[in-house]
């Protein structure tokens, strides 16, 4: 009966978490996406297109404006590298990103361009920011970020996600449940796809 008890929970618990997203060469689990937003400067009406995996409509955030992006279900973490990916569509415009409302702002480098088309019909910028841009130490940040507009060439965000992140809080799983759930690859991650 145990065994089979873990085999449920360790269905469940991947099918709970199973959505990945594939742009560019990064397949990311979609629980990593921005889940929220607030308009902090400015007037922003469609800024609540920054949540979620729909890449369909993006935000422009203009020079002036700031919007609040926040994660809910996942955390924000300095690690190893970028710590988090911008999507922007049309011609490459580098969003800039703060960690504090009025701190210093760092323009995202850009990674690559995916013209594959497939999720949106126009071509997808992908650009990072790396924490330690910010001078912050590794580990635990706030659970948002501010997207500011610093120049006029706007650029138009489709989606946001913390690659360093996991899951805020899981459920804490029985021992035996929780073993069986690592062997199954319960995890979070933003893997970079081999070339085709
Ligand atoms: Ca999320
Ligand atoms: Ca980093
Ligand atoms: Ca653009």
């Amino acid at each position: 009966m145990r065994f089979i008890s873990c085999i449920a929970a360790c269905a469940f618990a991947t099918a709970s978490h199973s959505a990945t997203v594939s742009v560019g060469s990064f397949d990311i689990d979609a629980i990593l996406f921005a889940d929220d937003v607030t308009v902090t400067v400015g007037n922003v009406p469609t800024a609540a297109r920054v949540i979620g995996t729909n890449f369909a409509e993006s935000v422009g955030v203009a020079d002036g404006e700031t919007i609040e992006v926040l994660f809910t279900d996942n955390t924000l973490v300095n690690g190893t590298g970028f710590d988090l990916f911008l999507f922007e569509t049309g011609n490459p415009e580098a969003p800039s990103v703060s960690v504090t409302t009025n701190g210093q702002v760092v323009q995202a480098q850009f990674i690559e361009r995916d013209v594959t088309r497939v999720l949106t019909p126009e071509a997808i910028n992908i650009w990072g920011i790396d924490f330690d841009d910010f001078g912050l130490p590794q580990g635990l940040l706030n659970g948002s970020i501010f997207l500011r507009g610093v120049t006029t060439n706007t650029p138009e965000i489709q989606a946001v996600a913390a690659v360093n992140g996991g899951p805020v809080a899981p459920v804490p799983l029985p021992a035996s449940i929780g073993f069986l759930a690592v062997a199954c690859g319960f995890g979070w991650a933003v893997k970079k796809r081999k070339p085709a």
